[in-house]
């Protein structure tokens, strides 16, 4: 009955409420060209590292290909995807960062 169905769709909403949002990785890509520095600069800028954990990150980038920035919500990993992007350019470097689905 319209009842039962309200309260389903009650529940549901609720449900939905206590979920955690998606979270996606940003991810830094390897190239030949952006020198090292810039590449730890950009993670003590945008990802608040220590100059440490980024030149940790920099060199697996440089290693492996890629690597783990952070993990975040949509709208932020979206915004510091841009954010990276547009400074590398900026500095006319061809540094990706991207974002996938964690
Ligand atoms: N491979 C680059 C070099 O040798 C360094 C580099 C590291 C570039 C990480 C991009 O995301 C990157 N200068």
């Amino acid at each position: 009955n319209a009842i039962s169905i309200e309260r389903e769709k009650l529940r549901e909403a609720q449900r939905k409420k206590t979920q955690p949002p998606p979270m996606y990785k940003v991810l830094l890509n390897n190239d030949d060209y952006t020198p090292m520095d810039f590449v730890v600069e950009v993670l003590t800028r945008f990802f608040n590292l220590d100059s440490e954990k980024a030149n940790q990150i920099m060199l697996t980038v440089h290693y492996q290909g890629k690597a783990v920035c952070g993990i975040f919500t949509a709208e932020i990993a979206e915004t510091k995807v841009m954010q990276v992007n547009q400074y590398a350019r900026k500095n006319q470097h061809p540094l990706m960062c991207t974002m996938e689905p964690a």
